[in-house]
């Protein structure tokens, strides 16, 4: 009988090492630390301009706040989570149940403990990456506080200044996208990112281009687009675009690599990312050829961190992007802005891009070369002040520990 060998399997390409979940060495040498009491609330900010997007119009930003107690400590966390499910799956209210039924119970009144313990009882619940995200910075910035170590230093940050973009939103007209591109640039912004849709792309970024012919420029589509817009994505590759963001539907990578594949301009994972593990597969699949980083969208800053790791590793740029955050949320993002991979400027733009007045007592300030000073103090290094806390707090709980029921 003739034998019949089988052809020798071609070689895996190589594929980015293992992801740790996030619960990463980072957490190494932080003190331990206790949660006597937490509590939640919901805070509401006016956005000094509406920002439309191709999923919707903010006008107003409305962020969930999780604070700890313990051993005389405070730590703050924000959860971007929006109200309606437009850009993520979760929303304020699913946060806030999963933090008060599963999340805050597991860490609420429990004893001291080593803060890599604390997250470890909270990984059984899957999914919620904001809410989970929400905790760990408050986690952070107590085991921060009580160790004497900047979130920046925790996170591995090399940086005290990061450079910051701006993203800006779609503007009624041309001429009107033109005026706030060259406001932001006289501020001093390093690049600027277009949000797009189909029919709102290319004609915006020909006048930008037109108007601004050195600016670093970037377009966000929010997953708007298919394949069946290739023709304007390949238009947009004449633009020396630095990036186009999330093109495609937000759970997809299999088309984001061939498009990827037909474009000279790097495509940047968003939405497509929720984690580390699709970060993993979207480089092994060259779903693109960056990732811009979320904390929240990924289940938090150690997570956040081990993607900048395997990017980094991979040779692909990461940059820290944005969800409008409070004072608070922005401190982690321009710590997590300050690890070496970070090579691109982040949608971390100053306190008053935003807010006539941040949470925070200390605002962001762009500094005239376009960058923001990385927080230095223990832990987050950023606090509510307490009136405007008080004032622009909408809805508050407490919680004092398991069995002891909340309200
Ligand atoms: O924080 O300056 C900011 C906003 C940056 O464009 C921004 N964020 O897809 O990257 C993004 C959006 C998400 C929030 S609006 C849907
Ligand atoms: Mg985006």
């Amino acid at each position: 009988m003739l034998a019949v060998s089988k052809p020798a399997a071609a070689p895996l390409p190589p594929f980015p090492p293992e992801p740790d979940q996030g619960r990463s060495d980072r957490t190494d040498g932080l003190a331990e630390v206790r949660v006597e009491g937490a509590r939640l609330r919901l805070v509401e900010l006016p956005l000094v301009r509406p920002f439309t997007t191709s999923v919707g119009t903010d006008t107003v930003k409305t962020a969930l706040l999780v604070e700890l107690v313990g051993d005389g400590l405070r730590g703050w966390g924000e959860c971007v989570a929006d109200p309606g499910p437009s850009y993520f799956g979760e929303t304020l209210v699913t946060a806030r149940h999963v933090l008060t039924e599963y999340l805050l119970p597991e860490v609420v009144g429990s004893p001291r403990r080593p803060v890599a313990d604390h997250l470890r009882r909270i990984t059984w619940v899957r999914g919620h990456p904001m809410a989970q995200a929400a905790l760990e910075m408050a986690l952070l910035d107590l085991a921060g506080q009580a160790t004497g170590r900047s979130l920046a230093q925790i996170l591995g940050g090399v940086r005290v200044r990061v450079a910051c973009g701006v993203s800006v939103g779609i503007e009624a007209t041309v001429a009107a996208t033109l005026r706030a591109v060259d406001g932001y640039c006289a501020e001093g912004y390093q690049r600027v990112k277009l949000k797009c849709r189909p029919g709102r792309d290319e004609r915006v970024v020909a006048a930008v281009r037109r108007a601004f012919p050195t600016l670093p420029l970037t377009v966000d589509g929010n997953a708007a687009y298919t394949l069946a817009d290739l023709a304007v994505l390949q238009r947009l590759d004449r633009y020396g675009l630095l990036m186009i963001e999330q093109p495609l539907a937000h759970d997809d990578l299999v088309d984001h690599a061939r498009l990827q594949a037909l474009l000279r301009t790097p495509v940047c994972l968003d939405e497509s990312v929720p984690s580390v593990a699709s970060a993993r597969a979207a480089i092994a699949l060259r779903a693109g050829g960056m990732i811009n980083l979320k904390p929240g969208r990924v289940g938090g800053l150690l997570a956040a961190a081990a993607i900048h790791d395997l990017c980094g590793a991979a040779g692909w740029p990461t940059w820290v992007g944005g969800m409008l955050e409070t004072g608070i949320g922005r401190a982690a993002n321009v710590a997590l802005a300050s690890l070496p991979n970070n090579t691109l400027a982040g949608d971390t733009s100053a306190s008053d891009r935003y807010f006539s007045e941040d949470l925070v007592a200390e605002p962001f300030r762009l500094g005239l070369d376009g960058t923001l000073a990385v927080p230095t103090r223990p832990g987050l290094g950023a606090e509510p002040d307490p009136e405007r806390l008080a004032r622009v707090t909408t809805w508050l709980e407490r919680f004092t520990g398991p069995g002891t029921g909340h309200g």
